[in-house]
């Protein structure tokens, strides 16, 4: 299976994605993710440049191979441009083989262990009854599981509330990185302010649990912005609405905060989607210092990194949770799925669902019921793309938002 082609799409359907296409001599095609958010075109030129050379005449069976070459032969090793391309051809040559095969990838990965995989999603509003009216109409949706956002008295616009979310109806990104639209092409800014959100976020859960019960599995996303003695407070105060997990509540790349978190509190804590390699994960596995593993396939180095870094976290009990909002592509979306379903350490998984531009570039198999994600029997990944639809979606630049404290200073956002 002699690779002939390697073709990398960029398209921009809603937002940006950065697909890589490898063909191989009997015609056979793997799709691999490689969009990375705000930073696309410099996955594109990696790709192009420096990846897709190697790959023409080279056999797209050796997969484990074909990775460690891409790793290793670089020298530089790591970053998340670079982990990003290697996770885009992975996920291409596992397609083919499992095309190959006949069978749907997760039979490749040693079959399913479960009917389908927990998925959570996205209820976020400015105000309380915002929330409440989200959380209600994500349970008609059908979820089982459910993160929650909320605006903050005294600051304008914050991560992870979708702006329209008094309209009602399906949202789709409620985060989407800002397209510049013939404007001044600079990310928007934010203001923040950590002491008004702690002051807030247990008044939310103290109503979301008064009004739905204490059943529901409920999450909620810190997205890196507190010290680790303000996360330990945070993870207290929440305790009496017994959280799925508190994602991210300090700047990831420091892993000993995480040991001062555990100190103070039972909330379950869940890391990871901006690590871009298994080594990124330091002690917070062998500490036992996090619950669930927040890697995307996409930015983890594909379906072969994903599946080292599960083996491992399973070693010490630590489950999956893996990352899956909107700026994942549904390519980066359907390698997850199959993992989730074989893996035995599956935690829940994240899920956005695509807007119908989008679903227009990617042809989806993958079906959401009964607030379970399945990757369906389609023989590989599941997701073709259409090329003429992606043509009809050029590339825009666009960034995410930068966030400042109330007197300018730069924050985390
Ligand atoms: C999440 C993430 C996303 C990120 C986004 C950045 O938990 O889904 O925090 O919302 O902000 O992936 O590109
Ligand atoms: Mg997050």
């Amino acid at each position: 299976m002699k690779i002939t082609a390697a073709d990398v799409i960029v398209t921009s359907p809603g937002r940006n994605f950065v697909t890589l296409r490898i063909t191989t001599e009997d015609g056979l095609t793997g799709l691999g993710d490689a969009t990375l958010n705000g930073r696309e075109l410099a996955v594109e030129a990696y790709l192009r440049s420096h990846v897709a050379p190697l790959l023409i005449g080279g056999d797209a069976g050796r997969i484990e191979d074909t990775w460690q070459y891409l790793y290793r032969g670089a020298y530089w090793r790591r970053g998340p441009v670079t982990m990003a391309a290697i996770a885009a051809v992975d996920m291409a040559l596992w397609d083919i083989k499992a095309k190959a095969a006949g069978m749907p990838l997760y039979q490749l990965l040693g079959g399913a262990s479960r009917t389908g995989a927990l998925a959570y999603g996205h209820a976020s509003g400015r105000d309380i009854p915002e929330v409440l009216d989200s959380v209600r109409s994500h349970l008609e949706q059908g979820y089982r599981a459910i993160r929650i956002q909320s605006g903050i008295p005294g600051l304008d616009s914050v991560y992870g509330v979708a702006a329209s979310s008094a309209a009602g109806g399906e949202r789709y990104d409620y985060e989407p990185a800002r397209r510049s639209l013939g404007g001044p092409s600079r990310p928007v800014e934010e203001t923040w302010d950590t002491r008004a959100y702690l002051r807030h976020m247990p008044r939310v859960f103290e109503a979301v649990r008064a009004e739905f019960g204490p059943e529901l599995p409920l999450l909620h996303d810190g997205h890196h912005r507190m010290t680790p003695i303000q996360a330990a407070k945070l993870g207290k105060d929440l305790e009496p609405y017994d959280l799925f997990w508190l994602e991210d509540a300090t700047p990831a790349e420091d892993p000993t905060a995480l040991r001062l978190i555990r100190q103070h509190t039972t909330t379950p804590l869940a890391i990871g989607e901006i690590f871009n390699s298994l080594h990124d994960y330091g002690p917070l596995l062998s500490e036992r210092l996090i619950d669930y593993v927040r890697s995307a396939v996409t930015h983890i180095g594909g379906v072969t990194a994903m599946r080292k870094l599960l083996d491992l976290a399973a070693v010490y009990g630590v489950k999956s949770g893996m990352h899956g909002p909107t700026d994942i592509s549904p390519v980066g979306m359907a390698a997850a799925l199959h993992i989730d379903l074989a893996v035995h350490n599956f935690g829940i998984q994240e899920y956005m669902k695509h807007s119908p531009r989008t679903l227009e570039v990617f042809l989806t198999s993958y079906r959401f019921t009964d607030g379970l994600l399945h990757p369906s029997d389609t023989p590989g990944l599941g997701i073709e793309l259409d090329d003429e639809a992606a043509a009809r979606f050029p590339y825009e630049q666009a960034y995410l938002p930068v966030n400042r404290l109330t007197d300018g200073t730069v924050h985390d956002w």
